[in-house]
Parts: structure tokens; C-alpha cells; sequence
């Protein structure tokens, strides 16, 4: 099954939206296989934004998401790498759809809440990057067993 790697940046975690972003992706129906409150060491936040090293905002990024915990999650649910691109919006807030979590509660590019992998290569790599497979929980679900 499709595993996603999403992460609540430094913003989300002071603005108290851990509960409200994982609850969206409960209640779409994706399941949290991992997850972690942490404080992203700046070798870390160097590869994982790997990608954007000659960006004239590369320092700033490193910069905001080494700046306090973040929350990092994998789910996994059939097209979660896609589905979870939509459900967080566009990368500009400015642009972001109402509905979306950047767009219900982000106002700027630089302050944008949440992080999610934008390929199936990119989920492999960042998982890679913050969990060892240990961490990674194989579970089955079955709400009715586990009332009374
Ligand atoms: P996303 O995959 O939606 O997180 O977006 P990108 O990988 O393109 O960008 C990573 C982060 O860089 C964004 F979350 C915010 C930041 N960024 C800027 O600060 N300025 C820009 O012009 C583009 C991205």
C-alpha cells in the first residue's frame, strides 16, 4: 500500500494544529503508520530540502524548519502521496483553495503549515530520511472489536 511522508512544520506545531491535521487524514480514511514530535537537526533540514540548495531562500527554509519541533507522520491509504498534496493546497497560500489546510489556515509561503512528499520517490526518500523501519507500524483496523 502507498505510504506518504507529511510532516506539521515548526508553525503548525505553535499554532496547536497537530490534533486538527491529523484528525483531516483520520477522517479521509488514511492510516498512520509513524509519527514523531522532533527537533529537526540542520544536517537533516540541509537533505531533506536537498532540492532547493541554490534557491535564494534555501537559507531561510533551513533557517524556519530547524527553528522549533514539527510533528512527522507516514500514512499510507491508496493515493495518499496525491490525495495528501490536494488536502494540504497549493504550495502559496495566496493560492491555496478554502477547504485545503494551507488555504483554512495559512497566510504566506514561508509560514505554510504543513509538508507532504510530491512523488512516489519523494515519499521513499523522506521516509528514508526521518524513520527507520522499526518505527514504521503494520497494523489492521476494525473500529467494532475495540467498543466494549
Ligand atoms: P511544497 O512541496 O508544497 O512544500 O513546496 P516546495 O517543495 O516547492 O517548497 C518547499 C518550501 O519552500 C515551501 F513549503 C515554502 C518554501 N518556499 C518559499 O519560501 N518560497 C518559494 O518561493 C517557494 C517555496
Amino acid at each position: 500500500m502507498e505510504k506518504t511522508f507529511l510532516m506539521v512544520k515548526p508553525d503548525g506545531v505553535q499554532r496547536n494544529l497537530i490534533g486538527e491535521i491529523v484528525s483531516r487524514f483520520e477522517k479521509k480514511g488514511y492510516q498512520l503508520v509513524g509519527a514523531k514530535l522532533m527537533q529537526i537537526p540542520t544536517e537533516l533540514a540541509e537533505q531533506h530540502y536537498g532540492e532547493h540548495k541554490e534557491r535564494p531562500f534555501f537559507g531561510e527554509l533551513v533557517d524556519f524548519i530547524t527553528s522549533g519541533p514539527v510533528f512527522a507522520m507516514v500514512w499510507e491509504g491508496e493515493n495518499v502521496i496525491s490525495t495528501a498534496r490536494l488536502m494540504m493546497g497549493a504550495t502559496n497560500p495566496k493560492e491555496s483553495a478554502p477547504g485545503t489546510i494551507r488555504g483554512d489556515f495559512a497566510v504566506t509561503v514561508g509560514k505554510n503549515i504543513i509538508h507532504g512528499s510530491d512523488s512516489p520517490e519523494s515519499a521513499e526518500r523522506e521516509i528514508g530520511l526521518f524513520f527507520k523501519q522499526e518505527e514504521l507500524v503494520a497494523y489492521a483496523k476494525d473500529a467494532n472489536n475495540w467498543i466494549n
